[in-house]
């Protein structure tokens, strides 16, 4: 005879439910284990800490409301011992609140996967386990804990550092690995698009560092950009960056030759961003070296535009001050990017030369469906109108996006409904097809 057997519980990935009702821990519990998790449930706090330490979950459900200890108190506690476990969050209360809660989940280092708001269908439980497993299977590899302490990494770096230290179970690329890639030419480019948002004409690129390690695969930016800042390898990080994408859109021009008198005249205009490091803004060889590029290639400065993230991480905002001033006599563009978040804010704003405000992809992306994520959108348009900005979008994905931000009359925009960042031949090919569905006669 034989018998039937389930699936070694031991090889499910374990999620452990906190909800105070029995009836609805017990029914969410029997509903992820038909998903193939092995499922536990506490109704208290106590024993959710206890089922945590000893049965050591990979996903952990939590209820914000209950009484004694609520969520948030949860959230902080899990913070504090530096769970690694993915977060789903299961409440009746508003998006306003729930929202509040994955900002406060994030701050504490933890990993939200979604939100299960309640009363929840079967079907919205399966696409959020759906979800959780894509996610548990493409964990990010852990980095080497900081050389650095922690309080002397931007703001940005610090956020990456928790980004990654998840449990995985291959380490991820060390220092030495970064060294080796930039030696070895391993770093390469990827350009996203960036179009006029009412005409959808071509304005720039936006160049994304990418590394793909061989045998190995995709680091992702995140990763090694945060291990380049904690190792002091930014800078040159930032230079190879550079010397590639300017050489990069020096050759574009030539390319442009074969095509349309269109196609042409806007590629010999159009503009390139970099992202730059906050720990870099104090070097000034590094800035000297990029207007030298430029004049050696034959590059209005005026087509170069720096985007920068959590300036609030400069180590001597007096000299950053001044090389990015000498950069905007200069001509190049200054562009405050992921505005809206961390402290890209006002304060940045008006201290520091801007010409471009970038509306941070997770306002924008939410536009149509969130009216608190509207809200920033239309403020941001208005206060980047007001100080006279030219104003970009990034993350727009879908078309409705596109129009409310033409409404508002945002400048231009960049996202995945336009298109994903390409690889260097790719580009043309790109834009011819643009062209040809922008201008179909
Ligand atoms: O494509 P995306 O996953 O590429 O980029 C992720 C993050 O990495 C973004 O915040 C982007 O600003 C950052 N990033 C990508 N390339 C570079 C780079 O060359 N330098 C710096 N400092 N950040 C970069
Ligand atoms: O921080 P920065 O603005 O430089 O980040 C650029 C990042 O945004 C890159 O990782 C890029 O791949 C990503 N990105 C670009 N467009 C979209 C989009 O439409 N949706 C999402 N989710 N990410 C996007
Ligand atoms: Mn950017």
């Amino acid at each position: 005879m034989f018998r039937f057997m389930r699936p070694a519980e031991a090889a499910l990935p374990r999620l452990l439910i906190l909800d105070d009702e029995a009836m609805t821990g017990a029914t969410l519990q029997r509903m992820v284990a038909l998903s193939g998790f092995a499922a536990r449930h506490a109704t208290n706090a106590d024993d959710f800490f206890r089922l945590l330490k000893e049965w050591a979950p990979d996903v952990v459900s939590l209820d914000l409301v209950m009484p004694g200890m609520d969520g948030i108190e949860v959230i902080r506690s899990l913070g504090g011992q530096q769970q690694k476990a993915l977060l789903i969050i299961t409440s009746g209360v508003g998006s306003r609140i729930l929202e509040a809660a994955e900002r406060s989940a994030r701050a504490h280092g933890l990993d939200i996967v979604g939100f299960l708001p309640k009363p929840f269908s079967a079907a919205t439980l399966r696409q959020l386990l759906l979800k959780t497993q894509a996610r548990l299977a493409k964990r990010p590899p852990v980095v080497e804990t900081a050389s650095l302490p922690e309080r002397e990494l931007s703001v940005a770096a610090r956020q990456r550092l928790v980004a990654v230290r998840s449990p995985a179970a291959e380490p991820g690329p060390s220092v030495v690995d970064l060294r080796t890639a930039l030696d070895r030419l391993e770093i390469r480019l990827a350009y996203q698009p960036k179009v006029d948002c009412s005409t959808g004409a071509l304005v720039g690129f936006e160049a994304l560092a990418r590394w793909i390690r061989p045998e190995l695969g995709h680091v992702r930016p995140e990763v090694f950009i945060a291990l380049a800042e904690q190792h002091g390898l930014i800078d040159e990080l930032t230079c190879r960056v550079t010397d590639l994408a300017l050489a990069w859109l020096a050759g574009l021009a030539r390319e442009a030759a074969a095509c349309s008198a269109t196609v042409r005249s806007s590629l010999e205009q159009v503009q390139l961003s970099l992202n730059v490091s906050a720990l870099s803004l104090g070097n000034q060889a590094l800035f000297e070296r990029m207007v030298l590029r430029c004049r050696q290639l034959g590059i209005a400065s005026q087509r170069v535009v720096l985007e920068l993230t959590e300036t609030s991480a400069m180590q001597d905002a007096i000299t950053a001050l001044d090389n990015l001033t000498r950069l905007r006599l200069q001509g190049c563009h200054l562009s405050i990017d992921d505005f809206g978040t961390g402290y890209s804010s006002m304060v940045q704003l008006v201290k520091l030369p801007f010409s471009e405000i970038k509306i941070d992809k997770s306002f924008v992306m939410r536009a149509t469906s969130c009216e608190e994520s509207r809200a920033v959108v239309r403020s941001v348009v208005d206060l980047g109108r007001s100080l006279g900005l030219s104003i970009t979008a990034e993350g727009v994905e879908d078309e409705a996006t596109l129009r409310y931000l033409k409404e508002l009359g945002c400048d231009s925009v960049q996202g995945y409904w336009i298109s994903r960042a390409l690889a260097p031949d790719a580009v043309i090919p790109w834009l011819l097809a643009h062209e040809a569905r922008r201008l179909p006669h």
